[in-house]
């Protein structure tokens, strides 16, 4: 009896190792943390109900696909060749995780030295960077995700993606490094903004981790400086 449950323990390890591929990282702040900007219970179900089914229908999507055992930048990087059911789902997963990561209940973050002097170059100033990222946001049809990216030539550039795609995909129109992204689909906004998208991407910018978003920009300027020496 004993050995039967060492073994069937042995066997449920396995089936975790061998599995359960993705995962969700906690949010880093609680779910009211960004009132009134972003309601409490929007994020809540945005969190536990939209970016948890992403996770759990992405790792049910790979399960004995040669996807099981790619990063998840590497499923981008092949998107093409994979079903769609892996490409939504793995957009879904990665661009939550990323969305979380930018926003932030901590006041007064701003853009590094070296980001604010590439948002300069590529947009004049930071408030006609956020004009043109609500421009992006107001115009995407349906839903998607509204993008602050690194071209593969190092700039920064906007642009915008349907559904759960973005530009580490190797079918997206505009390719590049994603250092900041607006999510669009109704579920992000409607309980409090119902219609008005506009409004939530006016009030968006009260919430952003600029930290976040200028060691995203050094990390991958870093990373492309090594593509292209
Ligand atoms: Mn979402």
């Amino acid at each position: 009896m004993k050995k039967y449950s060492i073994l069937r323990l042995f066997f449920l390890l396995f089936n975790v190792v061998a599995f359960a591929q993705f995962t969700q990282n906690p949010l880093p702040y609680s779910f009211n943390a960004l009132e009134p900007y972003i309601d409490a219970q929007t994020m809540e179900i945005h969190y536990s109900k939209h970016h948890s089914g992403y996770i759990k229908n992405l790792n049910a999507a790979i399960t004995g696909t040669p996807a099981a055992k790619m990063t998840v930048n590497e499923i981008f990087a092949t998107v093409s060749n994979l079903s769609p059911a892996i490409r939504n789902n793995a957009g879904g997963h990665y661009n939550h995780e990323l969305f979380w990561s930018v926003l932030t209940p901590e006041k007064n973050t701003k853009p590094s030295k070296e980001l604010e002097k590439a948002i300069q170059e590529s947009f004049t100033n930071l408030d006609s960077l956020k004009v043109k990222m609500n421009k992006a946001g107001a115009a995407r049809f349906g839903s998607g995700w509204a993008w602050l990216y690194i071209t593969q030539a190092g700039k920064l550039a906007v642009c915008s993606t349907p559904n759960q795609d973005n530009p580490l995909m190797d079918l997206a129109e505009n390719k590049g490094i994603p250092i900041l992204g607006v999510d669009v689909w109704e579920h992000a906004y409607y309980l409090k903004y119902q219609n008005k998208r506009a409004d939530y991407l006016g009030a968006i910018w009260n919430v952003i981790n600029w930290n976040e978003v200028s060691k995203r920009y050094s990390d991958a300027i870093q990373k492309s400086q090594k593509y292209n020496p």
